[in-house]
């Protein structure tokens, strides 16, 4: 009896030990949080003001997508889909959202022209072209991206192709395969983020975040794991390694895997650069642990992070200091694990400095130092409506930005992957690690860099692409500029207008051209999913220089969005497309009149079918800003308008059977 009370106790006081230990341990680490991924064809993102939790007492404010916290879904994209977007931006802001490394139209490229008001959705779709990578997506709208990204808005982007899916990779999300997104923040008192915007506080953060976790640890198998690492800091750059120094291997970086791997003991990431690392824990205990850590004590001044100061200006505790990013902990192998890095891993064939037809050079230069304008380019801050670079399509183009500043840069460019030829002018001077495909690219001070790019498949004379610092202060200070690819081998050609005339599914297609001297005819052509395409009809041109608008009524099949353009072939029968525009078709039940207009006090309707009841209307003023939200709207008596100001505004009518939505414009006067 006495015995067993002993015994007792014993295992009691073991039991209390190791419940403490257990403690501990979770009192020291946070379980990584791996984000939920989103894959197929149609994506829907909705960005938001939320909350969470990151230290005790007050929890912060933060921005995030969909039903997360902080940052948001991972979206796997195939090479060769023709993905849908639906961004909806229930931020109090504007924002916009950036397809960052992705080969698409200017237009789709979510950049700062692209804005996405408050409370409305923004659906670009484009053909995935990218090759297997890890890309990004995260606020790109001027002077509002380094407070966007500092609530936490952005995810991550995989993209999966079949060179890369016939390697024997760890290919299993969150469990082989980790994404680490790796940013910091500094809290005030109440624990809301702090942010610089008068630089008296520090653009770096005194807490690492691993995806949004403070002090983050994860299990991982006894065997080759891999990491696709994004640094998504504001400014910091990271010196990434192993806190045993082991060797690891990168096997891609931004744009797509290295055609053989590069074993390494440390690796730099600048802020937008992406890094995917194997590194073999087969030898390692299990039980044992790990830590990956970026090793950022005793880099020189210049290197964003290696300040000494831990407060005041450029101050921050994680300054010139060695830090965790991930305690890894190891568990068993899983079955069929990778257990070897390929010795072979992809086919690139890439530019060299001799392929490029154009060079150009862009000089860092001091900004004029008021608030965030620390340096621009060419000594120029970015301005909204100046077009500083027009790029020729298909040009094969050398880019050589020179720092010779006091400080490191993230040099980032829009529509392209681009192949880094030379760093201070030798091609033998180029980072072991950055021999592949590049959007990002790590600007030391005092040196420069060489790229070569094709600006090949997408032209559009209006919207441009930019580049800029990845430090989003610097670019929100004016370090950005923005480029248009223009088609040179076309005439110009645009559709002018489209209207859906007289019955439900009849479409008035217009256009208009600059003198047609060559051009002999033009082919219509109508696509239901703006992808695939058939020809409809053709008109021929006169020859005219005097004639220069032209049109074709069509009868859509269908009802809801139909898209339109046009090739226009010239007497050598080389042709082009014009701009593609889309059109709704409603049913006859759908079709109303909207009177007096312009009204004063109340604004009538009159529904071809009397019957006919509307899901949803919202009343939005020119701004954007909707006035009214309305619900199954009565209408038989009108609409009291009487609070209106005077202005335009806009009837968004949401038909109850296809909720589809019509727009009608009335004034009030
Ligand atoms: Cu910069």
């Amino acid at each position: 009896m006495q015995l067993f009370k002993l015994r007792h106790s014993i295992s009691v006081s073991i039991l209390f030990i190791l419940l403490l230990c257990n403690s501990k341990a979770i009192s020291q680490y946070n379980t990584l949080w791996i984000p939920d991924t989103l894959s197929g064809t149609t994506f829907n993102l909705t960005i938001k003001d939320t909350f969470a939790q990151f230290k005790k007492g007050n929890q912060t404010i933060t921005g995030a997508i969909n039903n997360n916290k902080f940052w948001g879904p991972t979206l796997i994209f195939n090479q060769g889909d023709t993905v849908h977007m639906s961004v909806t931006n229930k931020l109090n802001d504007s924002t916009t959202i950036h397809w960052h490394g992705m080969h698409l139209p200017a237009v789709m490229d979510g950049g700062p022209h692209q804005v996405i008001p408050a409370g409305t959705t923004w659906q670009p779709y484009w053909k995935v072209v990218n090759k297997a990578s890890t890309y990004w997506y995260h606020p790109h709208l001027h002077n509002m991206t380094m407070s966007h990204l500092t609530k936490g808005i952005g995810g991550l982007i995989i993209v999966r192709d079949a060179e890369e899916a016939a390697l024997a990779l760890p290919r299993t999300y969150g469990v082989d395969d980790i994404p680490l997104v790796v940013t910091s923040r500094s809290f005030d008192a109440s624990n809301a983020f702090t942010m610089t915007d008068n630089k008296t506080i520090s653009e770096y953060g005194d807490t690492l975040l691993t995806n949004g976790v403070t002090r983050a640890q994860i299990s991982l198998p006894k065997q080759y794991v891999r990491f696709r690492i994004l640094n998504a800091e504001i400014e910091r750059g990271y010196n990434i390694g192993f806190s045993d120094n082991r060797i690891f291997y990168v096997i891609g970086t931004d744009g797509g895997l290295l055609n053989t791997p590069v074993a390494l003991t440390r690796v730099t990431l600048m802020v937008g650069e992406r890094v995917e690392i194997m590194v073999n824990l087969g030898n390692d205990a299990v039980g044992s642990s790990l830590n990956l850590m970026s090793y950022n004590n005793g880099l020189a001044f210049g290197f964003p992070g290696a300040e000494p100061n831990k407060s005041g200006l450029n101050g921050s505790y994680l300054n010139n200091l060695n830090f965790n990013i991930l305690h890894i902990n190891v568990v068993a192998a899983t079955a069929n694990a990778i257990t070897s890095v390929p010795t072979k891993l992809a086919n690139n064939t890439y530019w060299s400095a001799s392929d490029a037809t154009v060079s150009r050079s862009l000089t860092v230069t001091a900004g004029s130092g008021v608030g965030l304008s620390e340096f621009y380019f060419d000594n120029t801050a970015f301005v909204y409506n100046t077009i500083n670079k027009t790029v020729i399509l298909n040009n094969i183009e050398k880019w050589t930005i020179t720092n010779s500043q006091i400080f490191t840069h993230a040099f980032h460019i829009h529509d392209v992957e681009f192949k880094v030829v030379a760093r201070n002018g030798s091609a033998s001077s180029i980072y072991s690690w950055e021999t592949g495909w590049k959007d990002v690219l790590y600007l030391p001070k005092g040196e420069s860099v060489s790229f070569v790019a094709k600006f090949d498949d997408y032209s559009d004379s209006i919207h441009p692409y930019m580049y800029h610092c990845h430090f989003s202060n610097h670019e929100d200070g004016g370090m950005m500029g923005q480029f248009v690819v223009k088609n040179t081998s076309s005439l110009p050609l645009s559709l002018l207008s489209f209207t859906t005339v007289l019955a439900d599914k009849e479409v008035s297609v217009k256009w208009t051209t600059a003198n047609l001297i060559s051009t002999k005819s033009f082919a219509i052509e109508r696509s239901a999913d703006g992808i695939n395409w058939s020809q409809i009809g053709t008109v021929s041109s006169n020859n005219s220089a005097s004639i220069n608008t032209y049109s074709y009524t069509d009868v859509a099949p269908l009802f809801g969005i139909n898209y339109y353009r046009l090739k226009m072939v010239d007497n050598n029968a080389n042709f082009t497309y014009s701009n593609v525009q889309s059109v709704e078709t409603t049913s006859n039940a759908f079709q109303f009149k909207v009177y007096p207009n312009p009204a004063k006090s109340r604004l009538y309707f009159n529904f071809t079918d009397p019957t006919y009841e509307v899901y949803y209307m919202r009343v939005v003023n020119q701004l954007g800003k909707t006035i009214f939200m309305l619900p199954r709207p009565q209408l038989q008596s009108g609409l009291d308008i009487s609070t209106l100001a005077k202005g335009t505004y806009f009837l968004q009518v949401t038909d109850e059977k296809t909720k589809k939505t019509v727009t009608k414009e009335f004034i009030v006067n």
